[in-house]
């Protein structure tokens, strides 16, 4: 990690926070699925002088003088990306997941145009719709959810709403949905109603760039995504689109929604890009997968309820009920444990999102560790004894240290400890 040294001196507080924040991502157990730890080259592009620079416009159409440097950061972005997921059209300048989604809809969509995308309950996202969301505030949304038994999507139910609700748009992607998406039988639906097919990939981009995870691409009029989750790079967004629609979704970014784009965070995911195009960014989708596999069958022998019975992907998500928690105690218990996870909604879930019957768990952090099965297996005792012992404060103090034990044999940045 860089010395730090000019911000110690002249912002001591600042400094303070983010020197024990590099302590509390070391020492800790990261299984927050849509969190990831960047390259130190990733680092170093977003922590550089290109965030002095004003960019308005695209690469050699600029409204300011001086863009040299940066419009060849930018095209080297987009020509990456294109290359990375095969796409006729990549606009890099979304500062965020829900800017690039806006894009989409103000792109595709008039005000209170029908969509039907996932619910929030169920695994989706709130820029999908949710009711406090502009999303749900601009447009008549339609919500699908997952199927009571499977706990995962029933496409021919998805078909009938479609037929039924005759959306304009239909939405594939979520943020807590452990199984593959089947984005052929999403394109034969939209079909099937005349509608756009939108997918967000964010949570799943790193797993479909390294071909884990069937492609979005030739499918969907409009792909998004954001850069830091399985993806591992700085934090924003991307979106992806047909060539009809380039010139659409570029002007409802900048100027429709945004101005300056953010040029070092726009290095720090060519950087991105750049990784990921190796072949050991194969190797690391797959161990992803190969982990939250093994993490699932883990729990799930020592008692937890995984819903709708595994994963096919870097997340799952854990049904507590029978262990007599909440996912809001357990949250809290793990974290005192050192193990950070998020309380989830599981489908149908009797408790209000603040409680949740849930937790979600994913394992893109602890593989850019360079951890494999055989550490799933020692955390899924650890978690089970976290849980199990939640109102045992020495338990949680023993895990504590068992936790610390681990981190360490994991650096963060082993390079800087050559
Ligand atoms: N809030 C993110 C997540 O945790 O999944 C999605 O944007």
């Amino acid at each position: 990690m860089k010395s730090l040294e000019h911000l110690k001196k002249v912002d001591p507080e600042i400094y303070q926070a983010i020197a024990d924040e590099i302590r509390r991502q070391e020492d800790n157990l990261e299984f927050i699925a849509s969190e990831n730890f960047t390259s130190l080259a990733v680092l170093e592009a977003q922590g550089s002088v290109l965030t002095n620079k004003y960019a308005e416009g695209y690469p050699s159409a600029r409204w300011y003088g001086g863009c040299a440097n940066v419009d060849a950061a930018e095209s080297l972005a987009i020509e990456r990306a294109k290359k990375l997921f095969g796409a006729e059209h990549v606009n890099v300048q979304a500062h965020s997941g829900t800017q690039a989604n806006m894009a989409v809809y103000f792109a595709a969509l008039n005000l209170g145009d029908t969509i039907l995308a996932l619910d929030l309950a169920c695994g989706g996202h709130l820029s999908h719709g949710h009711a406090h969301n502009f999303s749900g505030m601009f447009y008549n949304v339609v919500a699908y959810g997952v199927d009571k038994k499977t706990e995962m999507l029933d496409y021919d139910h998805i078909a009938v709403l479609a037929k039924q609700n005759k959306p304009k748009l239909i939405l594939a992607g979520a943020s807590a949905y452990p199984r593959k998406l089947d984005f052929k039988k999403f394109r034969k639906i939209a079909d099937s109603v005349g509608a756009y097919l939108f997918v967000d990939m964010a949570h799943i981009a790193g797993l479909v760039a390294a071909g884990v995870h069937p492609s979005p691409v030739p499918y969907a009029e409009f792909v998004t995504s954001t850069t830091h989750k399985t993806l591992r790079g700085p934090r924003g967004g991307f979106v992806i689109c047909k060539k009809e629609f380039a010139k659409k979704i570029d002007s409802r970014i900048f100027p429709g929604i945004q101005g300056g784009p953010l040029m070092h965070v726009i290095a720090a995911k060519a950087v991105a890009f750049h990784e990921a195009l190796t072949p050991a960014f194969r190797t690391y989708q797959r161990q992803i997968v190969k982990n939250s596999k093994e993490l699932a069958n883990a729990l799930s022998t020592k008692g937890f309820r995984i819903v709708s019975g595994g994963t096919d992907t870097h997340l799952f998500l854990v049904d507590l009920n029978e262990k007599g928690i909440t996912g809001k105690d357990a949250s809290s218990a793990l974290e005192e444990a050192g193990i950070t996870v998020n309380k989830n909604l599981i489908p149908f879930d009797q408790k209000s999102p603040a409680v949740t019957s849930g937790i979600r768990l994913g394992t893109a952090a602890v593989t850019t560790r360079k951890m494999k099965e055989r550490e799933m297996h020692k955390i899924s005792e650890l978690i089970n004894q976290a849980v199990e012992g939640s109102d045992k404060p020495e338990i949680l103090k023993a895990v504590r240290i068992e936790v610390l034990e681990l981190a360490r044999r994991f650096p963060l940045y082993p390079e800087l400890k050559q």
